[in-house]
């Protein structure tokens, strides 16, 4: 009996160990086994947790930072894309404390619920660098530090374009009727974003109809803009929180038999948005399809590893690093705006 209940033990073990090997061979290709790491004993370990891919804004950030944490350029680079969910995420920082990385890297998808597990890496003495969104921790030095955007200034640059925009065209503030397709709610970038575009509204009185999420994708964007179209038949401004869901919008509209563009008074549907890095999107915004474009850049790779030298050499790299972005049209009815005392030409896409 004891023989059978030892032979059953070896077999589960066995079956257990099976298991846990396919599924990290079925992982993610750029995923690296845990004891693979031992072998980069001698290179800068990185654990970067990736909010998703849901976006060309992402994926050029994922090209960015695989691209800058090279095995050529000294780095172990163990890469986990969250698939847009918190938790696993979560279960990506457990995983790079437990395998000791020297540096992990977070893109985080929302803001709030971090602080266990940054706490965690606080315990374990990993510096944890932030890149792009952030993170709502009441405790700031449960990270090092971070990179990303102005999400609020790149909204008030493309608000002081359509104010700018409208005057010159004579339209009534209060005859422009807006629709907000939000990104990811609760993300830093959304937060950002809709804020800019609601204190606008209220300071010029713009007639802001409905604020509805499009997930940052082109299929939410195009699925939210339909119902939109159907609830409202006064829409002639679509605000899209970034590119993938202007192209989606742009089907919507255009599958609704409106036409897509700045001619407001003569029943146009102007649509504005961010990012800039979609070929379609810049395309569309030569064309006119899409009126102006707040640039957001998303070529973090070289600057956290900027920050991860300096946190190497001891240094304190600042807490929050900005980037600087432009902004796109090709109406040439507006030549600059001004943001906070500084000038932004609007520049060809
Ligand atoms: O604008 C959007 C992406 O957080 C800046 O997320 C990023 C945003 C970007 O999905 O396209």
């Amino acid at each position: 009996m004891k023989k059978i209940i030892i032979n059953l033990g070896i077999i589960t073990l066995l079956c257990v160990t099976f298991l846990v090997g396919c599924m990290l061979k079925t992982e993610d290709d750029q995923d690296i086994a845990t004891e693979e790491l031992s072998k980069a004993d001698s290179y800068i370990t990185v654990g970067f947790s990736q909010l998703g891919a849901e976006s060309d804004w992402r994926s050029a950030n994922t090209d960015s930072m695989l691209g800058t944490f090279t095995e050529q350029e000294g780095y172990y680079l163990v890469y986990k894309n969250g698939q847009q969910k918190q938790a696993n995420q979560i279960t990506a920082i457990r995983m790079f404390i437990q395998q000791e990385v020297d540096y992990i890297v977070l893109a985080p998808a929302t803001e709030d619920g971090w602080d266990s597990v940054l706490g965690e890496a606080k315990d374990a003495g990993i510096p944890v660098i932030l890149v792009d969104r952030r993170v709502n921790t009441s405790d700031k030095t449960l990270y090092s530090c971070w990179v990303g955007s102005d999400f609020e200034l790149e909204s008030k640059k493309i608000t002081a374009w359509i104010k700018a925009y409208t005057e010159k065209k004579g339209i009534d503030p209060k005859d422009l009727h807006i629709v907000n397709i939000q990104g990811s709610l609760g993300s830093t970038a959304q937060l950002g974003r809709s804020r800019g575009l609601k204190n606008a509204a209220r300071e010029n009185g713009w007639d802001l109809m409905a604020e509805v999420s499009g997930d940052f994708t082109e299929a939410k964007g195009q699925e939210v803009m339909d119902a939109l179209l159907k609830r409202f038949d006064n829409i002639n401004l679509v605000y899209c929180e970034n590119d993938n869901e202007a192209i989606g919008a742009i089907k919507a509209i255009e599958n609704s038999g409106r036409k897509v563009g700045s001619d407001i008074a003569s029943g146009e549907i102007m649509v504005v948005s961010f990012d800039g890095v979609n070929e379609t999107a810049l395309e569309y915004a030569r064309e006119g399809k899409i009126s102006c474009i707040a640039e957001c850049n998303p070529l973090h790779g070289p600057r956290v590893e900027a920050l991860i030298e300096m946190l190497g050499r001891g240094e304190n790299p600042l807490k929050y690093n900005y980037v600087d972005e432009k902004i796109f049209s090709s109406l040439s009815v507006v030549e600059s705006v001004t943001v906070d005392e500084n000038v932004y030409e609007i520049e060809r896409p």
